[in-house]
């Protein structure tokens, strides 16, 4: 079976939005992976439809009611195989990296809530056993950009989606270095040169230089990362210095 994404929101028209586009869009078109958004306040019960309610203790905004988004959970369960992860979207959840989104990609897709208003009853998310995941430290106004940011990274790792070029990008991030900068013709533009060493032909010369960007690139902005590459580099019996 294809890799199967559920979206369960209160804007199934975001759907698939940027993903209908460029590779993803032909993957999709491709049945190389299946993508359902379903809309939450399907499932709502009272005549007025409503799916939100105001927070126990006060406060400001509303929170989205734990039988409604239930009914939906259970529904996409239903509709596919229930072994696959539930991802709630939340800013409070797990920071998204490249080694969840392999294990995603991995299995057999997934099943993402995305929250609005204030969020959604906490005992719904511990109820159905809920990963709370967030793309970043910055707050969005909704879960739905971070579904396809999520839906975006899983999918262009699927076989027959991208090809080599995004599997050289992957393992260049797998192995914990941001990558190189790239160029092509003309060699001079703007009276700047590409850097010499990329005309030379020399492979191992391209190679060494290319490492040697990586790791620059990546003490400069991200000393998190580095201090980890670091780290795993000194665990490595033959370790280079
Ligand atoms: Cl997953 N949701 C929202 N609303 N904001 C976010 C986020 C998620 N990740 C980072 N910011």
């Amino acid at each position: 079976m294809a890799w199967h994404a559920s979206v369960l929101t209160l804007f199934p028209e975001m759907f698939p939005g940027p993903l209908g586009f460029s590779l993803a869009g032909k993957a999709l078109r491709e049945g190389r992976w299946r993508l359902e958004a379903t809309d939450i306040r399907a499932f709502a019960t009272d005549r007025h439809r409503s799916v939100d309610d105001a927070p126990f203790g006060g406060g400001a905004g509303m929170v989205m009611r734990p039988d409604v988004v239930d009914a939906a959970v259970g529904a996409a369960l239903a509709g596919g195989d229930p072994a696959r992860p539930l991802i709630y979207l939340t800013p409070r959840g797990v920071l998204l990296d490249q080694a969840m989104v392999r294990d995603l990609a991995a299995g057999p897709g997934c099943i993402l809530l995305c929250g609005r208003y204030e969020g959604v009853d906490q005992r719904v998310i511990e109820a159905r056993g809920m990963r709370e995941v967030s793309i970043g430290d910055y707050v969005l106004s909704g879960g739905e950009p971070a579904a396809l940011v999520l839906l975006d990274a899983c999918v262009r790792l699927l076989p027959g989606v991208m090809g080599l070029a995004a599997s050289a990008e992957e393992e260049s991030h797998a192995a914990g270095l941001l990558e190189y900068p790239h160029y092509t013709r003309p060699a001079e533009w703007q009276g700047r040169r590409v850097p010499e060493v990329l005309l030379s032909g020399h492979h191992a010369e391209v190679a060494r230089w290319r490492r040697a960007e990586a790791e620059r690139i990546t003490r400069e902005r991200r000393p998190d990362l580095w201090a980890r590459y670091e780290a795993a580099r000194r665990q490595r019996p033959d370790a280079s210095p």
